[in-house]
């Protein structure tokens, strides 16, 4: 075992995920028949995608570890062994990754069922669309036995289990109780935890905390979810002894010690992604989505998510136009949407909303030769995203309530030019702990307030704007991926090494 200074993972690690790292595809062969095109054909790696899956890739390399994720199709290739194992990157050999297969029914139940439509509404804030669909707790118990139970065949006794996010909270105590004891068991909460009243909304509230307490180490962004959650336990866990100022909470026969470690983004690689577009790549942006290359440029960036505050943000643009009209014509605001979760229909209406806004408001403003906003889906490439974040001279982000929220980071480190780019920021989503002073704090709920704060923005001094630029780029350059992730794995090795005490007083 390693030291207390070394920054890496103290044993092999293996890493749970939902999303698998690398995706394999066929190419056609380009045979006349099917025997020839199968004997023909090539495999195609898709590389990680970025943010953490790219940022663990080398940490899970270097410990020669196992990434276990849903293999989304994938293991039925070829190239994986009888147990849907696989070795990644593909040129390297350097980690294993094993795909689990799951079916429709499961994936239904399992993912688009229990974890987006119980989990994700209850946990920011939104009980009314939580769901009752028989069977998605159950599948839900099922998917995570079952990786559970792929982690127990590749577990020794100096293991680390790094789970992320909320599609495995029963999995932890499971692990737990099938490896050896040596071995360490953490989890990182990437979405907010609801308050005590909230989480009386969840049908199965008691088996969510005790399968998470089955971690030694569970982590969330910001200490008002670690706090959230202490109060849950020691609420609806009577039997759980919770120590609030060390942050540990006994139950089963195990300790868990919770912290706040906030995500941060790989801030170098944007900055140099956005520094590396030229004129070119931001004018082919202008001419395809009807973007004025000369005037002033908002911009949003997210999920088509109804967490995310989009219609709210709507009608404070609205609101803004009418009573700013000499910024039409001057200012456009470029809303680019990904959808997401599109067989839910909460998501189906949302996006129904959001498209008619738009459309709406500009009918309602637009002109021959300008549209207030410019609207896409489409998928941008790295490069074309960081061209938009360089040009815009405005961000607005404005969740009803988002985790930590990565667009805003990847913004700040993305505008590289000192020309003053400003920030508007929601105060209930993560990131605003570490990047509120210094931006143009919203409430995303009151509109007047909101549409009062673009203009004031707009109209901020140019050497104001500079100032609090610089002190957000600071921030997330010091907070950056590779500092979320020295803290977890710092946290890791105290745990796994003994040295940090796990006793409850
Ligand atoms: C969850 C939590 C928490 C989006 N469109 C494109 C594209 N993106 C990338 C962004 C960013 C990511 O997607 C979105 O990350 P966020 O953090 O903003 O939001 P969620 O997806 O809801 O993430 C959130 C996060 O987990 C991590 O813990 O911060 O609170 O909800 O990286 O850049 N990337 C590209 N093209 C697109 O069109 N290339």
């Amino acid at each position: 075992k390693q030291t207390e200074d070394d920054p890496s993972c103290p044993g092999p690690l293996i890493v749970v995920s939902n999303r698998q790292p690398y995706r394999h595809e066929y190419e056609d062969g380009g045979g006349t028949n099917a025997a020839e095109n199968a004997s023909d054909r090539s495999i195609t790696v898709d590389e990680p995608a970025g943010g953490l899956t790219a940022g663990l890739d080398p940490v899970v390399q270097q410990t020669d570890g196992t990434w276990i994720a849903w293999g989304d199709g994938d293991a039925d290739f070829d190239v994986v062994d009888e147990d849907n194992c696989v070795d990644v990157p593909p040129d390297e050999e350097a980690y294993t990754l094993r795909r689990i297969d799951l079916s429709e029914e499961a994936v239904d139940s399992y993912y688009y069922g229990f974890s987006n439509r119980v989990l994700w509404p209850l946990c920011h804030g939104f009980p009314d669309l939580i769901e009752d669909r028989t069977n998605d707790f159950e599948w839900y118990r099922t998917v995570n036995e079952r990786f559970a139970k792929a982690v127990a065949d590749h577990a020794n006794d100096d293991t680390v289990v790094w789970l992320q996010d909320y599609h495995f909270a029963l999995a932890p105590r499971m692990i737990r109780e099938s490896i050896p004891t040596g071995a360490t068991v953490a989890q990182f909460w990437h979405i907010p935890w609801p308050t005590v009243s909230t989480f009386q909304h969840c049908p199965v509230g008691g088996r969510i905390l005790e399968g998470l307490l089955g971690n030694d180490l569970l982590g969330f962004h910001v200490d008002r979810y670690v706090d959230r959650f202490l109060d849950c336990v020691a609420r609806y866990l009577p039997a759980a002894t919770v120590d609030r100022n060390r942050r540990i909470v006994r139950y089963g026969g195990e300790t868990t010690r919770v912290v706040a470690t906030p995500m941060g983004v790989d801030a170098e690689s944007h900055a140099r992604t956005a520094r590396s577009t030229d004129a070119e790549t931001f004018a082919n942006l202008c001419s395809e989505y009807g973007i004025p290359d000369d005037g002033t440029i908002g911009l949003g960036v997210d999920r088509l998510d109804y967490t995310k505050g989009i219609p709210e943000r709507l009608t404070a643009l609205e609101r803004f136009f009418e009573r700013y009209p000499d910024w039409r014509g001057d200012f456009t605001f470029v809303q680019k949407a990904t959808p997401s979760r599109t067989e839910i229909p909460a998501y189906q209406h949302h996006g129904e909303l959001v498209r008619s806004e738009v459309e709406r408001i500009n009918r309602r403003f637009g002109t021959d030769d300008w549209q207030p906003i410019v609207y896409t889906e489409d998928y941008l490439e790295e490069a074309e995203l960081c061209s938009l974040y360089r040009h815009a001279d405005l961000m607005i982000v404005s969740p009803l309530v988002d985790g930590m929220n990565l667009v805003t980071q990847e913004y700040v480190a993305a505008s590289v030019d000192d020309t003053g780019d400003t920030l508007l920021l929601s105060d209930r989503v993560g990131a605003h702990e570490l990047l509120g002073s210094h931006a143009v704090t919203i409430d995303p709920t009151d509109v007047d307030d909101f549409a009062e704060r673009i203009g004031h923005a707009l109209a901020m001094p140019a050497h104001e704007r500079r100032h609090r630029m610089d002190v957000l780029r600071d921030r997330v350059f010091d907070a950056d991926l590779d500092r979320w992730m020295t803290t977890q794995f710092d946290w890791i090795r105290r745990i796994h090494t003994g040295s940090e005490s796990q006793r409850t007083d």
